[in-house]
């Protein structure tokens, strides 16, 4: 168990080094997060490799008020990346994405690395912390990708939190199609199409909305846990 008076990334993260570690303060920063991968998660636990990363922070100021449907939040910040994985693309991804092995080497796009790593944890040291990750199904997929790519690299993050946008969804629309794409298609008008800014653009524009950010808001601070 987290002694309290430990030191931890959020101390860095921050420029105020008196900032809490804890969920009990308002999470500041939403982290929109998507990934592509290779395909999914295979039966005996088997998790893909990254192809392609997308996240978007918005400060929690930026995520209500917004009246306007379809008005993106002004402020924010972005990070994409492509990376080329060590596995094949399955032929279902590749389709869906469009992205395959061969086509990110021939972009000489690079392996995970520590850079990536790097890359990641500048950015989310630019955010006011508690920072929590948004992720669609985050839970079952986003997350522990994320978590296998960065083990390879032996990267550990503190006090960064993680949210399913999935659950949110299926606690207050029991019972309908919550995927991403339909999700939009219902209230944004337009279908996303796994790729992963696309992907997150969505989701921001769903979970900003006057019809969802304020009950967003209560559920992510009452079930954000640690990443
Ligand atoms: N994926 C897949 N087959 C599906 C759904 C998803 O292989 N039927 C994989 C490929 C995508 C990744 O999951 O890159 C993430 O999906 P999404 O775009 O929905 O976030
Ligand atoms: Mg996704
Ligand atoms: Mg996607």
């Amino acid at each position: 168990i987290r002694n309290k008076k430990q030191k931890c990334d959020s101390e860095e993260i921050s420029d105020d080094s008196t900032a809490a570690c804890g969920p009990n303060k308002p999470i500041q920063t939403f982290v929109f997060l998507d990934l592509e991968a290779t395909g999914l998660p295979e039966s005996d636990g088997t998790l893909p490799d990254i192809t392609e990363l997308a996240m978007t922070a918005i400060a929690r100021q930026g995520m209500t008020g917004n009246s306007v449907k379809g008005a993106i939040p002004r402020i924010q910040d972005k990070l994409l990346l492509c990376l080329t994985p060590q596995k094949d693309v399955t032929p279902t991804a590749e389709k869906m994405t469009g992205l395959s092995k061969q086509l990110l080497e021939k972009h000489c796009k690079r392996k995970m690395d520590l850079n990536v790593d790097g890359a990641l944890r500048y950015f989310l040291r630019r955010q006011t912390p508690p920072v929590c990750l948004v992720s669609h199904a985050g839970d079952r997929f986003d997350f522990p990708v994320l978590r296998a790519e960065l083990d390879k690299v032996d990267s550990v993050w503190d006090c960064i939190y993680t949210i399913d946008s999935l659950k949110f969804f299926q606690y207050y629309m029991p019972k309908q199609n919550r995927s991403l794409p339909n999700l939009c298609k219902r209230f944004l008008g337009f279908e996303t199409d796994h790729n992963a800014e696309g992907d997150v653009t969505g989701l921001v524009l769903l979970l900003s909305s006057c019809t969802f950010a304020d009950t967003f808001l209560d559920w992510a601070q009452e079930n954000a846990i640690k990443f």
